[in-house]
């Protein structure tokens, strides 16, 4: 039998990343402010995101696990045998398993992650535990790189299916949300994709759901300016700015900013930046979608909604779109 480690590989694509020191030159120095969201995730901002997925407030997680369990036996029955499992952003390992755990004879996981040190480990937890299928980590930046899938050794996938769970999606612009879908979909044709898409819903739930009373959410958020402050000698007082989160209903997404609660002047990154009293620094976005708004811009991106889950309260679907 092939021990674990021969059935592991690791591939890197070397995305270039940005820099934090850039982004956040880039980011301060124009009007509106704004910081990419992607820098959330250091040490401190991972171990905050995975306590917000456990506040009653938020509901994306455990409502989008609960859809995996209720439903991952007849997508897998749909997907059916053979099937390379391509999943995209790889931290979420519990996901993955619920999908693994009823796939007939997988002939392969590709994780795909530009942080590479967190894909690795990853993919190394994933392929102890299942010692017979066969895991590579695909260091690579899936949103803008063109990310080739090598086939397993095996030979040829019966058919090759994308796994994008969280509504990590809606971190993108709808338009760039379709772009995205439209650049994966030739990797994918002959199988799909499975993606995680949170759905819109009441302003007062949205709105929890991003401010929790417990004040996770507004550390998660002012961790980027400790980060800040951490790596970049800046000298952020985190109790001038305030976490603002709140649903647009008529943009459909969900904005966090970091708002400055008086003038001041910040160093930071060998630069010093002005804000006035009220000044925000745009920090995320995350749009929701109705179930035909989705499957709308999925079929502009060249794919059949073929079929979706929800669960019994309509808070969040998962989407298999055929490629
Ligand atoms: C990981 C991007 C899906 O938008 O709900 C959670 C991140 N931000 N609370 C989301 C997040 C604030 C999350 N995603």
């Amino acid at each position: 039998a092939l021990s674990s480690a021969a059935r592991s590989g690791f591939l890197d694509l070397a995305p270039t990343v940005e820099s934090f020191a850039d982004a956040v030159v880039h980011g301060l120095a124009r009007t509106p402010k704004s910081l990419p969201a992607t820098f959330f995730y250091d040490a401190e901002g991972s171990r905050l995101f995975d306590r917000i997925t456990d506040l009653p407030e938020y509901y994306p997680t455990r409502t989008e696990v609960g859809i995996l369990r209720d439903h991952g036996a007849e997508m897998a029955a749909l997907l059916g045998p053979g099937v390379q499992l391509v999943e995209l952003g790889s931290g979420s390992s519990v996901k993955v398993r619920l999908l693994l755990d009823r796939l007939e004879a997988p002939a392969g996981y590709v994780g795909v992650d530009i942080s590479r040190d967190h894909l690795r480990d990853a993919c190394d937890r994933l392929a102890a535990d299942y010692p017979d299928l066969e895991v590579l980590a695909l260091c690579a930046d899936y949103v803008t790189q063109d990310v080739p899938i090598p086939p397993p050794t095996t030979g040829l996938p019966r058919r090759r299916v994308a796994f994008f769970p969280g509504s990590t999606i809606g971190n993108l612009l709808p338009e760039e949300a379709e772009r995205f879908l439209a650049h994966w979909r030739p990797e994918l044709a002959g199988g799909g994709m499975l993606v995680g898409v949170d759905l819109k819903k009441d302003k007062a739930v949205l709105d929890a759901a991003y401010d929790d009373a417990a004040g996770v959410t507004a550390a998660f958020n002012l961790n980027l300016l400790a980060r800040i402050n951490r790596e970049l000698g800046g000298g952020f007082d985190l109790s001038a700015f305030r976490h603002h989160a709140f649903y647009d209903p008529a943009k459909g997404r969900v904005e966090m900013h970091l708002v400055s609660t008086r003038d001041q002047i910040v160093p930071a990154a060998g630069r010093r930046f002005a804000f006035q009293a009220g000044e925000s620094i745009h920090t995320e976005i995350s749009c929701k979608y109705s179930l035909p708004e989705f499957q709308a811009l999925a079929a502009r991106a060249g794919y059949r909604p073929a079929r979706v889950w929800t669960d019994p309260a309509a808070l969040f679907s998962v989407h298999w779109l055929e490629a």
